[in-house]
């Protein structure tokens, strides 16, 4: 649900970034926060455990410039990946613009990763959002690690509906703003389609 301020000529959008436990989507901020001009950002708000876990999610309030007259704000969350905080993924996911999926590429994920993209699809189901049609896009992270999934193997896997992919490695920025390119394309696009009329 982007906002639009007619009178101010402004546009929010919120992007979520997803999936399970450790598979990066802080990194992927952290990384963004660290290449993105001091104007065009304000602070990144993080709420983490000791351990460095997201606890309730990350928040990073981008300006990405104009489009047709409008100033256009990207809100870029993360979710909490461990299983136990479902009612604060539901929470984070309320309002959702667009959505990056991201997988841990370990071969010993591969489940975390189907059962981190179920529950998406049933928390967007109960939201009323559709997951076919929320904007999405996958990063299949950590690409710099030994003992990984080949990408195509994750693709068939986890890309339901063929969204755009892209392989990362978070930890050194590879990938990181293809994928957020992609995803807030995408928002624009379904959001001037949405308005059109
Ligand atoms: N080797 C490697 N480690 C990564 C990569 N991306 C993230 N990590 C590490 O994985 C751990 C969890 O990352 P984090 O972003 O906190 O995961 P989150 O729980 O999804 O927010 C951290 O130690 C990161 O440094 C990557 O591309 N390669
Ligand atoms: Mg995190």
């Amino acid at each position: 649900m982007s906002l639009i301020n007619y009178s101010s000529k402004e546009i929010t959008c919120k992007i979520v970034y997803y999936g399970c436990g450790r598979c990066g989507k802080t990194t992927n901020l952290q990384y963004i926060y660290s290449k993105i001009p001091q104007v065009k950002r304000s602070s990144m708000v993080s709420l983490a455990t000791e351990k460095d876990r997201t606890l309730f999610f990350d928040f990073l309030p981008l300006d990405l410039g104009e489009i047709a007259g409008y100033k256009t704000r990207f809100q870029l969350y993360t979710v909490p990946g461990q299983v136990f905080y479902n009612s604060t993924r539901k929470l984070v996911l309320q309002g959702v613009d667009g959505i990056v999926f991201v997988a841990d590429s370990q071969v010993e994920l591969w489940q975390e990763n189907i059962d981190s993209l179920m529950n998406l699809q049933e928390n967007m189901r109960s939201l009323g959002l559709d997951p076919n049609r929320v904007p999405l896009v996958m990063q299949y992270n950590k690409r710099d690690l030994p003992n990984i999934v080949a990408a195509a193997d994750l693709d068939r896997a986890l890309n339901f509906r063929h969204a755009p992919c892209f392989e990362a490695k978070a930890v050194q920025g590879i990938g990181v703003f293809d994928t957020l390119k992609a995803i807030s394309a995408l928002v624009l696009q379904s959001i001037s389609a949405k308005y059109k009329r």
